[in-house]
Parts: structure tokens; sequence; C-alpha cells
């Protein structure tokens, strides 16, 4: 049997969704409407669709029928009773809205947060709160080319030299980050997440987890950790949560719902507070701005995502296109990741300084090239030094091929193979970017670019 494909989906297609095909002309012109970027394009243009797995899965029957049994009672709907987690968990539509409860009640304006790497709207809500993001993340995880199994796990002797310098009371939590998105969805070991949860509990420092794709992280460590090959997914999560005092989860990732997401806290004082501040920002605390339906349908997509079969699909997913993209010789960050492929852009498109933003360049050209909508995670997403308002460079300048759950074929990933492949036999022919338009807040999302020289991001 060894050398036989023993696993596919375990899921056959339903329903279908029709996909526009488009000529390059067309593309081109959608592009430069977009401001070469790729947040900006109408979906309609979009071919393959690999800008982000976070509200793009598709949801399974179990899920729709799930919506028929909404309880859209305003107050204490049943469906709010099938959530459970930490002691007390309150509903917000997605994740960065239960960042913006712990940032405002647990960040003290001067204090640091220190996480295993930044995420986008995570540091933005700290910043906001007052607070500043320092990175504990292991050296390994800024080098693409590490094969270390765990590159999400936090570096102890950083989170002591913190508590050294600054004083244990000084730092308002640690932020822990399961299969870090920024790193290339590179997971943390059960043995670091316990170490770093202890380390900062000997010191009265509170850990919460940014639990939005912990359940790969828990596939990971089932793959790779010695002690855990025999071991379920749903134990594996539990162990994870167990070590910390409360999480943060978008539940539009791992828990395969469009919307969704939820707050969830041990401490009863915190999380009387965060039900006092939900009423104001989302709704009521039994349903925190989503529908009664909303919340059936999260509840058993947790359900699903710690089913192994779900989740040797999902990242067999991934790992067929990176192994594809490997073999023809394109950078991208080793490990093969839980929820994309990132490439590395900066040694793709050696001809463009890092000023000119090849990621960004090079998400727009695979759109030209293909119709492959990808999405860049490198200096644009890093946006600006909050005290020099200098541009931050991220040692990483990456595209994320992100993959939605559930939703494209091997054919799919064949496709978008062949175009990244295309250009990089082209490389020379992708043009960086200057901006045109820089929002103040999450840049990446809105900000419009134009190419340095000529009016195309890929010539020829
Ligand atoms: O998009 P939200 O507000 O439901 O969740 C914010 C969020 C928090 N933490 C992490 C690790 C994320 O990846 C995350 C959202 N990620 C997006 C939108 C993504 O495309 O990766």
């Amino acid at each position: 049997m060894t050398g036989r494909r023993s696993w596919a989906e375990p899921w056959k297609v339903k329903m279908v969704e029709h996909l526009r095909m488009t000529t390059r002309p067309e593309r081109e012109q959608a592009i430069a409407q977009a401001g070469f970027n790729t947040f900006l394009l109408p979906s309609e243009f979009v071919y393959i669709d690999l800008l982000t797995d976070s509200g793009t899965s598709a949801m399974s029957d179990r899920q729709w029928a799930g919506l028929m049994m909404g309880d859209e009672a305003y107050a204490g709907s049943m469906n709010y009773y099938h959530l459970e987690s930490y002691k007390h968990l309150i509903p917000t539509h997605q994740g960065r809205c239960a960042e913006h409860i712990i940032s405002q009640l647990c960040i003290r304006p001067g204090q640091t947060v220190p996480g295993n790497m930044y995420f986008t709207t995570t540091k933005m809500h700290q910043e906001l709160a007052g607070g500043s993001f320092a990175d504990v993340i292991i050296d390994e995880a800024h080098d693409p080319r590490s094969e270390h199994p765990f590159k999400g796990n936090c570096d102890l002797k950083k989170i002591e030299k913190l508590i050294r310098e600054h004083g244990a009371e000084k730092i308002a939590y640690l932020s822990l980050e399961t299969n870090v998105n920024m790193a290339g969805g590179q997971p943390c070991s059960m043995e670091n997440i316990r170490a770093t949860c202890d380390l900062c509990h000997r010191h009265g420092i509170k850990v919460y987890l940014d639990a939005t794709r912990a359940v790969e992280n828990a596939y990971f460590i089932r793959e790779r950790e010695p002690g855990y090959a025999n071991k379920t997914l749903a134990e594996i999560l539990r162990e994870i949560c167990d070590c910390t005092d409360g999480a943060t989860m978008s539940a539009k990732k791992d828990a395969l719902v469009n919307i969704g997401g939820f707050l969830a806290v041990n401490d009863d004082e915190l999380a009387e507070r965060a039900r006092n501040m939900v009423v104001v920002y989302e709704g009521l605390h039994t349903y925190g701005g989503l529908a009664g339906r909303d919340m059936e349908a999260m509840a058993i997509g947790i359900q699903e995502s710690v089913q192994l079969d779900h989740m040797h699909a999902r990242i067999g997913q991934v790992e067929y296109l990176g192994h594809k993209l490997i073999e023809a010789g394109v950078p991208i960050v080793r490990p093969i990741g839980g929820h994309g492929i990132f490439v590395d852009a900066a040694a793709f498109l050696p001809h463009i300084p890092r000023e000119e933003f090849p990621a960004q360049a090079l998400a727009a050209a695979l759109y030209v090239d293909s119709g492959v909508r990808a999405m860049e995670r490198g200096g644009v997403s890093a946006g600006r030094d909050k005290e020099t308002g200098k541009n931050l460079f991220p040692k990483l300048e990456l595209v994320r091929l992100t993959l939605p759950r559930r939703v494209y074929t091997q054919a799919h990933m064949d496709v978008t193979a062949e175009s990244v492949i295309a250009l990089l036999e082209n490389s020379r022919k992708v043009v960086g970017l200057r901006f045109t338009y820089e929002p103040k807040y999450l840049r990446f999302f809105q900000a419009r670019f134009e190419p340095v020289r000529g009016n195309r991001v890929l010539e020829g």
C-alpha cells in the first residue's frame, strides 16, 4: 500500500457556483481600476480566489440545515448555548471585535504586548488601546528557508528579556497565536505553548490565545510532536486552550463559517467587563452581533473542523500546491504551512527593491496572468512605525495563496501552480509599484498604487 494516495476530500459537491472566465486585457483593465490592489478587485472578475481563507469556506449541508434552527430571540438564543469553550464565551461578529474588547480591557497606555509575530488587526487594536507590540517569535520564523517544524514558537529568552527590561507589571498580557498567519501558517508545539504559559504565569502575566487557526495547529502537533499521534484533534485543542487564560477567535477560518467569532475567558470579573462592553459595540452578550443561525452554523462548524479526515484533506490540499511549486523551484516559505502557500516575493523578484513593494506587484501580476487572486503579506501589510512614521519592512515579503476550505479542486491548484511557475520564468517583466493613496489604518485593505514605470504591472 505504500505510495498509494489513501485519502481525498471527505465530501462531495452538491451545488456549484459559476465562475466568470476573463481575458488578459479585461484583467489588465480591472487591476488598473483597482489601483493594483487585489483587495479592490470586484470578485466577479476573479477566477480562482485565493485572497483569504477568512469567511470563504463552503459550509456543509449540516451547517446549512443548522441555519434553519436559528433561534432569533433577542436574549438568550438557544444557539448561544451550543457554543462553549472557556468558562465564559461572548460571541462577536468576527475576530477583530474580540481583539478590540480584550485590548481595551486589558491594556493600559504605555504597556507592552508581546506576541509570536504581529497580525495586522491584532496589533492595530493593541496600539489603539495605547500599547506597543513586541515580537517574541523565534528567529527561524523570519527566515523563509528555515525548516524548523514549529516556527510559530515563542522564544522564551525574548520574553524573559522583556520582563527584565520592562518589569512584569508593564506587560499587559502575552498574545499567543496558533498557526502563525504572517509567518506562513506555522504552528507552535505543545511543549512551547506550555513553557510559554508557565513562564508568563510565574510572573503573573496572562496569556490570551488567538485561536483563529488553532485546529490547524493541533493537526501539526499530532503530526510532528512526539506523544500526540494517537490523540484526537479535539483533545489537542483542549490541551492548548487549557494552558491559556482566554482566547480571541475569528470563526471565519477554522470554524468553517462565513461570519462569526468570539471572546472567551476564564476570569469572572473580566468576563463581566467584556459583557458590559459587547453591548455597546456588538449586541447583547448572547449574540454579539450574530444572528442565532450564524451561531448554530458556527457550533456545527467547530465540530466539523476537529474531524481528522477534514483536516487531513485540508492541509493535504495546501501541501499538494506547495510541492508542485517547490518542484518547479518557486521560492516559498518552508515548511509548507496550514492555510496557504506563501511565496517569497523578495526572492522571486530580486530586481524590485523593497521600497517598490515586490509582493504587492507580484500579487497584481499573478492576477493579470491568470485571474488568480492572492494577497500581499509584506511591507504594505506591515504599515508604518507608530513613532517614526517610517515604512516598516519586515524580513518576510510574501504573497499568500490562501486556500478557502472545501471550495476548490485539485485542477484549480494545477492552474494556480502553472501561473506562478510561468511568472517565475518571466519574473523580469513584473514592475514595482508606488502608492497613489495610502489610508491611515490597515492600509493594505484600501491602498492604491501605480507602476513605477509605464502603466502595466506585468509587461509583455
Ligand atoms: O477577520 P477577523 O476580524 O474575523 O479576524 C481577525 C484575525 C485575527 N487573527 C488572525 C490570526 C487572523 O488571521 C485574523 C484575520 N485574518 C484574515 C482576514 C486573513 O485574511 O488572514
